[in-house]
């Protein structure tokens, strides 16, 4: 070779270790990415769920060296306000993955309404039994038939009702009362087993109408009905876990099942991470103690209202919880929905459900 060959030769050599130098430098799979992934959430950021979004954006970044980038889009802004639009958009990747409710994700997954059978649950420790157990399984895998990831349980919580006119102790009380309820047909159904005239409107609807006194009242968690304040729109709470929302983090299955392993590992601890800490924040001063020692010793963080039921009255609110004999009035008031919703829910679903909560 003569010498122009040799320098010919050495140059692609350095150039082409160069290049290979360059390539492990730069992180794994660069390029791969979509710069900005979408994620759909109903409420706003400083509701306990919003909170909780925030928190997986910023694990899944941290846990992937920054190579997955999750931008929440509060108040359902990427459906107009839609908020029972969501895991269509999700299945068909329209939007990449969402914090969401159970309720919202209904439309597409009927066998979430277990969750909205009312006075059917009732407590955390069955909400625990039930999301670890059979009924939480087969819910994932219902998900996951429909195009959809699901990551983590989180929570909205157990729903209470609050409105202006009077304490609800029996249903006699919530009689013609309008109140605002989700577009879920089985929110329609059960208030208008109680009597009651429930419109159904999207949350970001909704604030306006307590302001407006459109409607008499409404029914949401804790950690919805502390940052809107309802106490400027509403002097009575019963808290009578009539029936709980979960929510769960998921991600669109097609564009899920392209990230490579090690990615899909870092996502999913984020979401487990981030819904440890969003539960804690929804159950805070609600379960003996309990989420607030999760929230100091796990997190480092000490919670602005320790005390929900405390502040809603210290707010003037008039706090009622339902007597037995009350339970079983309002019970067997809603008996119905259980006869009409049980076959759309699934039968299978409903007895692992009960199965569940025996153990
Ligand atoms: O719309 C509601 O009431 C809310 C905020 O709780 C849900 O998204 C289900």
């Amino acid at each position: 070779m003569d010498t122009m060959g040799k320098c010919l030769k050495k140059s692609i050599i350095l150039i082409v270790s160069a290049l290979m130098v360059l390539m492990f430098a730069m992180p794994v799979n660069a390029g791969e990415f979509k710069k900005e992934y979408k994620m759909t959430v109903n409420v706003g950021p400083s509701f306990y769920w919003g909170m909780g979004a925030i928190k997986f954006s910023e694990l899944v970044k941290e846990k992937t060296n920054g190579q997955i980038n999750i931008k929440p889009y509060f108040g359902s802004a990427l459906l107009k306000g839609a908020q029972l639009k969501s895991p269509q958009m999700v299945a068909k990747g329209v939007i990449d993955c969402a914090f969401e409710s159970t309720i919202n994700t209904s439309p597409v997954v009927p066998e979430m309404n277990i969750f909205s059978l009312p006075f059917f649950i009732n407590n955390f420790e069955n909400l625990d039994k039930l999301e670890s157990g059979e009924t939480g399984r087969i819910i994932f895998s219902k998900m996951e038939k429909v195009g959809l990831t699901p990551l983590a349980w989180a929570e909205n919580g157990f729903r209470q009702v609050t409105n202006s006119k009077r304490p609800i102790l029996m249903p006699a009380d919530i009689k013609g009362m309008r109140l605002r309820v989700v577009g879920s047909p089985i929110f329609i159904d059960t208030f208008r087993a109680l009597g009651a005239d429930p419109v159904n409107m999207n949350w970001g609807d909704a604030q306006t109408a307590f302001q407006q006194g459109v409607v008499d009242g409404q029914e949401n968690p804790v950690g919805v009905l502390l940052p809107v304040q309802i106490w400027q729109y509403h002097k009575f709470a019963t808290f009578w876990n009539y029936l709980v929302d979960p929510c769960i983090i998921y991600w669109g299955a097609k564009e899920w099942n392209k990230f490579p392993d090690k990615i899909k590992t870092a996502i999913k601890e984020a979401a487990k991470e981030a819904a440890r800490f969003e539960k804690a924040l929804c159950r805070a001063g609600l379960d003996q103690g309990i989420s607030l020692n999760i929230l100091k010793n796990e997190f480092n963080y000490d919670m602005k209202v320790p005390n929900p039921l405390k502040h809603l009255k210290d707010k003037g609110v008039t706090v009622n919880h339902l007597s037995p004999k009350a339970v079983k009035a309002f019970t067997k008031a809603t008996a119905g929905i259980y006869d009409k919703w049980i076959p759309k829910i699934g039968e299978d679903l409903y007895k692992a459900a009960k199965r569940d909560m025996a153990k």
